[in-house]
């Protein structure tokens, strides 16, 4: 049996992924939709049999749910609980209804979360209780683009000490992939985007090396290689670009080089892979939230962050009131934002 809680949202990040729902390229979406998924909010009541929270009490709503009960989330290995958006579709809550209603007219939730409200309804297998202490503001990053980023690094690549890493887009999730890379002691960190503006701070936050594909003659894949002397020990994609994604696993090192694929590609595309590249000894592989277990690790980095282990702060390019979410969603289409946080 399921059980549910409501959440007040106070403030939501935007992600690319949300853009992707907006122009119809997220697979497997009913309309109409109440998108984002970058969340933190208060509980505002509990449902019979909820024990994980109380009222008050402050909360990332996931959009990686962790059961506690599937095959997956009783392996070590995984983090892909089988009641994920990948194997069983969130647009209803659990019990086939929906919570939000326009006009007396239904409306789909994505991914069970739909951050773009200031009241939503979620499943408890799908809740981080976090501390109370947490900044809302900034800690809804948590909720996505900064676990993404940081943990496809982390956990999925792995990056060792002393290892050069390549990371492909620079928004929110590249940025906080960058952070990642750092944290696991890489020595040099190669930065590639097509918005220059994004060096700055990708420089700031651990890259050595900031790349623009449009300043070389020679493809960027080639360029990596030569100023690596061979290749990358790990490339991270993190655009949705199938052609970066190829040209990110080109960029690798023959013989160990992993490329770690975060985008999330247009439906229905593929990666071109010529399987040489894998008969050299390059591996591919693919992060869904960073490989965090979510309800587990989200509050471990929430107090990680309070105790300054890491900052996330210099993601938040804007801080807006909600009604401005229009402007945000042109912020990221202008490159002019890594994050926008709209507050209710
Ligand atoms: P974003 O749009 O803020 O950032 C993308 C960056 O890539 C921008 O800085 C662009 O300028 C840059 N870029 C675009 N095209 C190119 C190119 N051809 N070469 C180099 N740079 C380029 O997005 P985001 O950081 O919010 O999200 C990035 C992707 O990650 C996106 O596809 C999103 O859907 C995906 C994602 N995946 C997961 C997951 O669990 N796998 C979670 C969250 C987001
Ligand atoms: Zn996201
Ligand atoms: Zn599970």
């Amino acid at each position: 049996m399921c059980s549910f809680i409501s959440i007040q949202i106070v403030a939501t990040g935007i992600c690319r992924t949300d853009d992707h729902v907006l122009k119809g390229s997220f697979p497997n979406i009913d309309y109409p939709v109440i998108p984002g998924h970058e969340g933190a909010g208060i509980v505002e009541s509990i449902g019979e049999g909820v024990t994980c929270v109380k009222p008050g009490e402050k909360v990332i709503p996931l959009c990686l749910p962790q059961c506690g009960e599937c095959s997956s989330c009783l392996n070590p290995d995984t983090n892909c609980c089988l009641k994920t958006h990948l194997y069983e579709s969130q647009n209803l809550m659990p019990d086939k209804t929906s919570r939000f209603t326009c006009k007396g007219k239904a409306i789909h939730h994505f991914l069970w979360i739909s951050t773009f409200s200031e009241y939503t309804v979620m499943p408890d297998s799908a809740i981080a209780r976090i501390d109370d202490d947490a900044p809302l503001d900034k800690v809804c990053l948590f909720g996505c683009g900064f676990s993404t980023g940081y943990g496809a690094a982390i956990n999925t690549a792995k990056v060792e000490p002393g290892s050069t890493c390549a990371v492909f887009g620079l928004g929110g999730v590249g940025l906080s992939a960058v952070m990642g890379c750092k944290a696991a002691g890489a020595s040099r960190i190669f930065a590639i985007d097509i918005n220059k503006d994004k060096f700055s701070l990708a420089k700031e936050l651990g890259a050595t090396d900031c790349l623009n594909p449009q300043d070389f003659k020679k493809p960027i894949q080639e360029v990596i290689t030569e100023m690596s002397n061979g290749g990358v020990d790990f490339a991270i994609e993190c655009i949705g670009n199938v052609a970066v994604m190829k040209a990110a696993l080109e960029c690798t090192m023959v013989g160990w080089g992993t490329c770690t694929i975060v985008g999330v590609a247009l439906s229905g595309q593929s990666i071109p892979v010529s399987p040489m590249q894998l008969i050299m000894g390059k591996k591919i592989n693919a992060t869904f939230f960073g490989g965090w277990k979510s309800v587990d690790s989200v509050p471990k980095l929430v107090s990680d962050y309070m105790a300054k282990k890491f900052s996330l702060d210099a993601l938040v390019t804007y801080t807006l009131p909600f009604d401005k979410i229009n402007d945000a969603f042109d912020f990221m289409y202008e490159g002019k934002s890594n994050r926008t946080v709209l507050v209710f």
